[in-house]
């Protein structure tokens, strides 16, 4: 029987992640709770590389994922039940904190942390965190490359699949010239931009649509519309039949409205939760206001889960990043 990890260690390179990779063997590679197509991306694309390299290796997803991102799972060997057997080395990929594991995962030897959120958080033997990558897939491919894994064009489409969903298609401030060029690796190397964009941008129901309406027709305001906040609650989700996870989908629209600074989304979710999504334009930190509702993410975007009743949650953090906002704009 294998202990549980009394130390860890924090990998300083991609090279090393590839190299203890290629010492070992049997990964179980996890993506986080209601996973978005970084995680989803970067967990399918390296249990290909993995894969080709001769490694025995399975994605573990207690959940059903909105059917958009399909084409991601389609050539993994995906795990609906836990593989309870000794010897596999959890990894878990743009984790940001264990707390954003999925309730089924139980941590039987975690193993290694592959991320780009803020860090480290000492849950696992190895971990390699990268708080400038602008995607955690953006890591996987570096760590693939240092594994002469061959790319071919599912896992170009994986990996690319996840840059441009955490870049906002190539448009955040984490975009570099180096991930402009990653992204032309994974064109060449088969990924098609059209196919990608019309799978992650062009999926949205019909039924989304007319919810979006509604939920915009009453959006709320503050600090001379800067801070513009949607709230999503249970009974207009079964007004409208919207599966909970693809309202994550609106909060992209609500940054194109010229005077935000910051968005705010609250849903009302089936376990009981408000989910609050922030993202932010530029100049507020809202990772920093998501962290104090034991949240987290990014300078840009973020989330937490909140146990109370929607009107409380509401009132709270938009009270919350109303100060925040407040400080923020006045040194910016
Ligand atoms: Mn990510």
């Amino acid at each position: 029987m294998f202990s549980e990890p009394c130390q860890h260690s924090l990998l300083n390179s991609p090279e090393e992640v590839a190299k203890l990779l290629l010492e070992h063997d049997n990964y179980l590679i996890c993506p986080h709770i209601n996973p978005d197509p970084d995680s989803l991306g970067s967990a399918v694309g390296l249990y290909l590389g993995l894969r080709k390299l001769g490694k025995t290796v399975k994605v573990y997803l207690p959940e059903e994922t909105p059917p958009y991102m399909d084409y991601l799972l389609q050539h993994a060997d995906v795990q609906l039940v836990q593989p309870l057997e000794m010897g596999w080395k959890m990894i878990f990929v743009d984790l940001g904190t264990p707390k954003q594991l999925h309730p089924g995962v139980k941590l039987i030897h975690p193993w290694l942390d592959i991320d780009h959120h803020m860090g480290p958080v000492s849950f696992t033997r190895y971990a390699y965190i990268d708080q400038q990558a602008p995607a955690t897939s953006e890591i996987v491919f570096r760590i693939l490359k240092h594994m002469n894994a061959p790319f071919d064009k599912i896992i170009a489409t994986c990996l690319y699949s996840a840059l441009v969903f955490d870049t906002r298609n190539l448009t955040t401030p984490a975009t570099t010239p180096a991930t402009l060029r990653q992204a032309a690796d994974l064109v060449e190397a088969g990924a098609d931009p059209t196919y990608v964009n019309q799978m992650l941008n062009q999926q949205k129901p019909l039924n989304l649509m007319k919810l979006m309406g509604e939920v915009f027709a009453n959006l709320n305001s503050a600090l001379d519309d800067t801070l513009i906040w949607a709230v999503v609650p249970k009974s207009l989700q079964e007004k409208y039949e919207v599966d909970e996870n693809e309202i994550d989908y609106l909060i992209s629209d609500l940054l194109t409205i010229a005077s935000t600074e910051v968005i705010l989304m609250f849903k009302e979710t089936s376990s009981g939760h408000v989910k609050v999504s922030w993202r932010s334009k530029c100049h507020v930190d809202v990772n920093r206001i998501a962290r104090q509702f034991g949240g987290g993410g990014h300078h840009y975007a973020c989330g937490a889960r909140l146990s109370l009743p929607l009107k409380q949650a509401v009132r709270q953090v938009v009270t919350s990043t109303q100060e925040a906002m407040e400080s923020a704009l006045a040194v910016a």
